[in-house]
């Protein structure tokens, strides 16, 4: 590659403020001596030539052989556009969300099942926004071998690609980056050294583990999943930092709305029984609904749907409740088969944005679900992605992907057990040790003395812990 060229993209890069030194914040806090802003590249048309021939050239040299051009959104798309016409290779645009309406692709452009694809990207730290892109790309038959990125910060994110068997091709590591702007007086040796101690010290998470997930903020969580009430919850959560879901096993609809009315600001998501309310109405679901827009929750019907997919479609949307009209989400047994995912994700009355908990595992003493259950329930899950929003389960090994969501019940602070069964553990232990991402406090808060300073309390302590297991993430 031309040595001097690539000296001075980097000079420019550092002229352009697309790279800075100093102290800044990522967004979850943690302090970085280097910031990277790709996007201010577009405002410099021959930074864009610069950048555009050098990565044609690694490509020439490096990758074998390639039918598509594509670039993870958005900073990378303009450069993936000139590299296509440059190389006189198609290029392929992936969607962020998928159309409402017509055709819901989420990759654009023509192409065939087993074709290949390169990827171009500007910044990879842990790889994980390469990595969704080649999931979207996997799912339509595409193969993805290689990765060209103008920088690599060299803190894992090279490695995760490896594992998944994506080789990465980077116009600079940002140790050559450093080096550079150094020899050229841009930045002092002490600033050089700060920079190649924290890459040192600050490595992103391994991709692909349950630890990834727990290691990874809501808010990034919310744009890793393809389910809508999904992305919701981890917004709600990010933006009112609370991860509590009350459930609020109650058999009176007046002394619901009342609990609703003192501890809604608290929560994240309510979760209904309906069928042990004796004085149900259609007038308590719209003011239970109206709560849920005022203090921004959503709510979870915790119906536990068994039965076969004909039964349940039944059951979810007609009956004394219509559950289907009112609840953003329901859980569900995966026992009777595939039939039931079928049923609950069959569009009803216009309406979308619904969401599923598949039960993976259960809090009881002595429940029948084994490890061998608890894995074909999450392979089955898998093939519904749009329609789960997350699995009931009490194990961080249960699941991987950071985009569903792990809902565990059986936390109380005072009691381990009551008298039927239930098992409670700590929020220490469900968060920091067993990868709770919503905690479900029942009688933990509503058989307190107050539960609305009860749901304070453990509003705090279960946020406490979350902030303590991603401390220590990137990005
Ligand atoms: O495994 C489970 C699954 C669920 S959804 N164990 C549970 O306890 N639940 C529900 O969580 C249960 O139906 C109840 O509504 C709530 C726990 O209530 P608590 O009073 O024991 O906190």
């Amino acid at each position: 590659m031309d040595n001097n060229k690539l000296e001075g993209v980097a000079l420019k890069l550092f002229d352009i403020n697309a790279v800075k030194f100093g102290e800044f914040m990522t967004k979850s806090g943690i302090e970085t001596p280097v910031y990277f802003d790709l996007r201010v590249i577009v405002s410099y048309p021959r930074v864009m030539e610069l950048i555009t021939s050098l990565l044609c050239d690694i490509v020439a040299t490096k990758v074998k052989k390639y039918d598509h051009i594509c670039g993870v959104p958005y900073t990378a798309l303009p450069i993936a556009t000139l590299m296509s016409v440059q190389a006189k290779k198609p290029m392929l645009l992936r969607r962020k969300e998928a159309k409402a309406y017509g055709t819901k692709k989420m990759i654009e452009g023509h192409y065939n099942v087993g074709e290949t694809c390169l990827i171009v990207e500007d910044v990879i730290t842990s790889g994980s926004s390469v990595l969704e892109t080649v999931k979207e790309l996997n799912k339509e038959g595409l193969v993805v071998n290689n990765a060209v990125i103008i920088l690599d910060r060299e803190q894992g994110g090279r490695k995760n690609l490896e594992t998944n068997n994506v080789n990465v091709d980077a116009l600079f590591t940002m140790t050559e980056l450093i080096g550079i702007l150094e020899k050229h007086k841009k930045i002092t040796k002490e600033m050089s050294m700060k920079v190649r101690n924290y890459l040192t010290e600050v490595k992103a998470p391994v991709t692909g583990s349950s630890e990834e997930r727990m290691l990874l903020s809501y808010e990034k969580r919310a744009e890793l999943t393809s389910n809508p009430v999904a992305k919701q919850l981890f917004n709600i959560m990010s933006i009112k930092k609370t991860n509590l879901c009350l459930s609020v096993d109650l058999t009176s609809s007046i002394k619901i709305l009342e609990l609703l009315e003192k501890v809604g600001e608290y929560i994240c998501l309510v979760k209904t029984h309906v069928d042990i309310i004796e004085d149900f109405s259609l007038d308590f679901i719209t003011r239970l609904k109206q709560l849920a827009q005022r203090f921004n929750f959503l709510i979870l019907e915790d119906r536990k749907f068994a039965d076969i997919g004909n039964t349940v479609l039944l059951q979810y949307q007609k009956g004394l409740y219509k559950i289907s009209e009112w609840a953003d989400c329901v859980t569900s047994h995966s026992l009777p088969g595939e039939g039931i995912l079928k049923s609950l994700s069959t569009p009803c009355n216009g309406l979308e944005n619904r969401g599923v908990f598949l039960l993976a595992e259960m809090s009881s003493e002595g429940n029948l679900i084994s490890p061998e259950y608890r894995e074909v329930t999450v392979n089955m899950a898998s093939k519904y992605p749009n329609i789960i929003t997350g699995f009931v389960c009490q194990n961080k090994d249960t699941f991987k992907d950071p985009g569903l969501i792990q809902l565990t019940p059986g936390v109380q602070l005072e009691s381990a057990k009551d008298d039927l069964g239930q098992v409670y553990n700590s929020p220490d232990k469900v968060i920091l040790d067993n990868g709770a991402d919503i905690i479900v406090v029942g009688r933990g808060i509503i058989a307190a003395k107050s539960p609305e300073a009860q749901a304070v309390i453990y509003r705090d302590t279960l946020w406490k812990c979350y902030l303590k297991r991603v401390s220590g993430k990137l990005e």
